[in-house]
């Protein structure tokens, strides 16, 4: 199971530019998507365990990027299902210049298209609440006590998020009891999610792109959203060339880090997400899981056989492991510890699930 990210944006902002920079794909800016790509998960601790274990095969971990392709406002069935079950959203946003590509609102104008897309956002939360209020409302002509109590409660709850969506304020920003945010998180509600402002600036922009992304930030950070400037173009041209001469142009733009290698990062602390690895069988690997996941849920993200037959997990912080230099002296050093079912898994943890099936 990997971590989904949806990219959604006005059109010919370069969605499809930055979804094939992200995934180093090829798809054609001119078709129609949705297109669908995986990325590699930047783990810098994943090589250097590799370096001492040598295992046989090193393995990422990998986040799924969709480029929806069409407006928001447009879309419905399927394809608002796809949306709705991803775990955080990318707008792109068009900072470029270039008159061969006219702007869907005919200017260039970066805040204006920001919010354009919040209130498509909002909108179409707005439309799964308004159709779920109108299902409570019948339902409540004939429901009896128990069950009576249940909806309205859900009414009141929606009736709440309709009011504070409509001033604007987006779900994720929403004060809510533990209640409360577990019912909300059953609708899969797209304000609801982290989201990372991604602004597609032109070549021309580069030796601005710093202050500009922390003038940005300072109106646009907020908790779960951030803003990034990246350039597209450049960086999808990047993926076609190989490491040394990709570090060669970077360095020639006066770009410190990867632009994609920016953005998953940044994806994942917006969604709280942290590393453990493991070592089995010869393949070193990375994994994503949410801070404060149990050892057992870990194992089931592997498999599910492992989560259900779970006896116990063998840890060792990736810094323990690295000074003793293998798992057998980390072992004679009694550093490998034995953790249960309800341990929960440290970013940098290496382990060992034992199970039985
Ligand atoms: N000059 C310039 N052109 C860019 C940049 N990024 C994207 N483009 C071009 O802008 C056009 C639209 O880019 P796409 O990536 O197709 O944008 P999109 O948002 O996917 O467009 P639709 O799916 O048609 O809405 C393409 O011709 C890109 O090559 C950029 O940074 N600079
Ligand atoms: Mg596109």
């Amino acid at each position: 199971m990997s971590i989904d990210i949806g990219i959604t944006g006005l059109a010919k902002s370069g969605k499809t530019t930055v979804f094939n920079a992200l995934t180093k794909g090829k798809a054609d800016t001119g078709s129609l998507g949705p297109h669908i790509g995986i990325a590699k998960v930047p783990e810098p601790r994943l090589q250097v365990l590799a370096n001492m274990l040598q295992p046989k095969r090193v393995v990422s971990a990998e986040a799924k990027y969709i480029d929806i392709g069409a407006p928001l406002k447009a879309i419905s069935g399927q394809l608002l299902t796809e949306l709705t079950n991803v775990d955080a959203v990318i707008n792109v946003v068009r900072a470029f210049a270039d008159e061969s590509i006219p702007h869907p609102e005919g200017s260039l104008d970066v805040d204006r298209d920001i919010a354009t897309t919040n209130l498509e956002l909002a909108f179409s939360d707005l439309g799964i609440i308004e159709r779920r209020l109108g299902r409570i409302e019948i339902s409540l002509k004939g429901a009896k006590a128990p069950e009576r109590q249940g909806l309205l409660r859900e009414q009141e709850l929606l009736a709440k998020v309709k009011a504070d969506l409509e001033k604007d304020m987006p779900i994720r920003e929403l004060r809510l009891t533990a209640d409360e945010a577990r019912t909300i998180a059953n609708y899969q509600f797209l304000t609801a999610k982290p989201l990372l402002i991604v602004v597609n600036i032109g070549e021309e922009q580069l030796p601005q792109a710093e202050s500009l992304e922390s003038e940005l930030n300072s109106h646009y950070s907020r908790p779960k959203r951030r803003l990034i400037t990246l350039c597209g173009k450049l960086e999808m041209e990047l993926t076609q060339l190989d490491n040394s001469a990709a570090e060669g142009f970077r360095a020639e733009f006066g770009m410190k880090e990867s632009g994609l290698d920016r953005t998953i990062k940044l994806s994942y602390e917006l969604l709280g997400l942290l590393s453990f690895f493991t070592t089995a069988s010869g393949e070193v690997k990375a994994w994503s899981i949410q801070d404060g996941t149990t050892a057992v849920k870990a194992a089931g993200k592997i498999h599910s056989d492992m989560e259900r037959g779970f006896i116990r997990a063998e840890v060792i912080s990736y810094d323990d492991l690295l000074k003793c230099g293998s798992l057998a002296e980390a072992r004679k050093k009694g550093l490998l510890r034995l953790e249960g079912k309800s341990y929960i898994v440290k970013d940098g943890d290496v382990i060992t699930f034992l199970f039985n099936v």
